[in-house]
């Protein structure tokens, strides 16, 4: 028989990351294209998250794009819609290696979480199988028990209030910031946020809860510039942009560096400023 070698997944270096006070990077997939997916992992991110939440991807898309982001050599992971039974279990039985799970506003929407990511006795999840324990090294049931990275999402004013709660509930490995939907639970812009406002704020009290924990906090960032202001803070979990942001962003730089004087077409200045992420 001729074979190529594929190696096996000892343990989740995202998870591992974020246990041991590093930070991880990753971006988001929102394209909705194994391909970009392919080449957002040979770039280097830690992990690729599938935004099933705020992107138009299907799910066979969804698995197709765990399977590239994995043979690049990137933790596959989703961000499911919502934190849900089914959702969840479907999306961890497609082969995700860990879950941001939205609108996590409370110790008993942390555990429904929890409960829905692992098997009894820890939790309810159903045992059929997945198509990425062939992957593993070991038993995936087992290894799930450990490895999988839980992370749940802190974008309301009720999480933030709630945030040590949330962090110290057993099984989560970490929180992620959505800074948008913080702004508008806050009752600002998304764009008025940054140093010296209440969102600002509001994300130190959540970076406070977790250093009180022990749990990693993360956000998701604009660019590589907050991306590094984050790490030196302390955050872990960070997202710079995704695959639909940074293309839009490059191409419109791009765009906008042509000559135009010959009238080959108009300047945009809105070019690659249209989408957040
Ligand atoms: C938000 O900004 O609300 C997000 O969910 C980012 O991922
Ligand atoms: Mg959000």
């Amino acid at each position: 028989m001729c074979s190529i070698d594929i190696n096996k997944i000892k343990t989740n270096p995202v998870t591992d990351k974020l246990r041991s006070g590093q930070p991880s990077v990753g971006t988001w997939l929102s394209l909705c294209s194994p391909a970009a997916a392919e080449t957002m992992a040979h770039i280097g991110w830690d992990w690729l998250v599938v935004d099933v939440e705020h992107s138009p991807v299907g799910f066979d898309t969804m698995v197709n794009c765990f399977r590239a982001a994995q043979l690049g050599g990137a933790i596959p992971m989703a961000r499911v819609p919502w934190n849900d039974t089914i959702w969840i279990q479907r999306t961890l039985d497609a082969g995700a290696l860990g879950l941001v799970v939205p609108m996590v506003n409370s110790a008993e929407d942390a555990q429904h979480v929890v409960g829905n990511m692992k098997y009894a006795t820890r939790g309810q999840r159903s045992f059929g199988g997945s198509r990425i324990a062939a992957y593993i090294d070991g038993d995936y049931r087992t290894w799930t028990d450990e490895n999988l990275a839980i992370i749940v999402m802190i974008e309301t004013v009720q999480a933030v209030e709630n945030a040590e709660a949330i962090l110290a509930t057993e099984g989560v490995v970490g929180c992620f910031i959505g800074p948008n939907d913080l702004a508008l639970s806050l009752g600002i812009h998304p764009r008025e946020t940054g140093p010296g406002t209440v969102h600002e704020a509001a994300m130190m009290e959540v970076l406070a809860a977790a250093k009180k924990t022990g749990k990693a906090a993360g956000k998701h960032c604009f660019s590589a510039a907050e991306l590094n202001l984050r790490i030196k803070q302390g955050f872990q979990f960070l997202a710079l942009s995704s695959d639909l942001g940074l293309m839009s962003k490059a191409a419109g730089e791009e765009f906008n560096a042509i000559d135009f004087s010959g009238g080959a077409s108009t300047r945009n200045e809105e070019a690659g400023k249209q989408s957040l992420y």
